[in-house]
């Protein structure tokens, strides 16, 4: 039986992933109640797929974008939503089969013992995991380190989070950049900056190949250059409150009456 939460909600942020979706929601439908997936403007058919499964089951939501807008604005939409309904934390994972829906209720309930923390999936390779997408995101790790004073971000890509709600939606209310493929790094960096600590839990993932019905979106040099733009955004920031990080190195917890 479903854990079934009415403060966390597992959320799961879709474009185009084909039919093997379906698996990927009634995984996680197993081990959670309630689950949403925001469909990013999918034009494979699978809006039309979810909202049937949905019709059969309350506990299912689908939310349909009209136009593709990239991950991190399916997410800040369902958490819009979500907050309105009174969530206080969602648990994102990928569409596409990549990510364990099987360590759900170990990631929630980390999040219910330390709520204003953020629980951070580390991602464990599997030998089928392209060496290009390991090394690459040791990169995006480096800075992510670096901006954040080496706070403790295990991981600053993997989408198989634990987030509270209201500090991202603030966060990304303010920023209006964040709506891509940079939502994962930014989002741990400027919750860092606001004193949400990060949690780093191991987290399988899956490179699935085609025949498997891996599909991904991600194009090297397209995104790679969204990171880099981001990375060089988030590296002024990180000039800009030095002293700030630098005193909560010193005192840990400690926070300044406005941020
Ligand atoms: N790449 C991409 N992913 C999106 C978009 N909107 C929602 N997503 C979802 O974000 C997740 C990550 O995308 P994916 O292409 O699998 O990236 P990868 O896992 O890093 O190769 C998947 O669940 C997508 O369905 C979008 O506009 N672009
Ligand atoms: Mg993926």
């Amino acid at each position: 039986m479903p854990q079934t939460s009415r403060s966390h909600l597992v959320l799961i942020p879709s474009y185009n992933p084909g039919p093997g979706v379906v698996a990927t929601v009634q995984a996680a439908r197993a081990q959670w109640s309630p689950v949403w997936v925001v469909v990013d403007g999918s034009t494979d058919g699978t809006a039309e797929l979810l909202q049937s499964m949905a019709a059969n089951d309350p506990e299912l939501h689908v939310l349909v974008l009209p136009r593709n807008q990239g991950k991190g604005s399916a997410v800040l939409a369902g958490i819009e939503a979500a907050a309105a309904q009174g969530y206080t934390h969602a648990l994102t994972m990928d569409s596409d089969g990549q990510h364990p829906a099987d360590l759900i209720p170990s990631f929630m309930a980390t999040s219910m013992a330390e709520p204003r923390a953020m629980v951070l999936g580390k991602p464990v390779f599997g030998p089928e995991a392209p060496a290009l997408r390991v090394n690459g995101r040791k990169v995006s790790n480096g800075w992510a380190n670096l901006e954040t004073l080496w706070m403790g971000v295990g991981d600053s890509l993997y989408g198989f989070r634990v987030y509270p709600i209201a500090p991202l939606a603030k966060i990304m209310r303010r920023h209006r950049f964040m709506r891509r493929f940079d939502f994962d790094p930014e989002a741990v960096v400027r919750l860092c900056w606001a004193g949400v600590r990060p949690i780093n839990v191991d987290a399988p993932v899956r490179y699935l190949s085609a025949e498997e019905g891996g599909v991904s979106h991600f194009k090297y040099l397209r995104d790679n250059a969204l990171l880099s733009w981001m990375h060089a955004r988030l590296f002024l920031g990180f000039l800009l409150r030095l002293p700030l990080l630098l005193v909560r190195r010193v005192f840990p917890g400690w926070l300044p009456a406005s941020r």
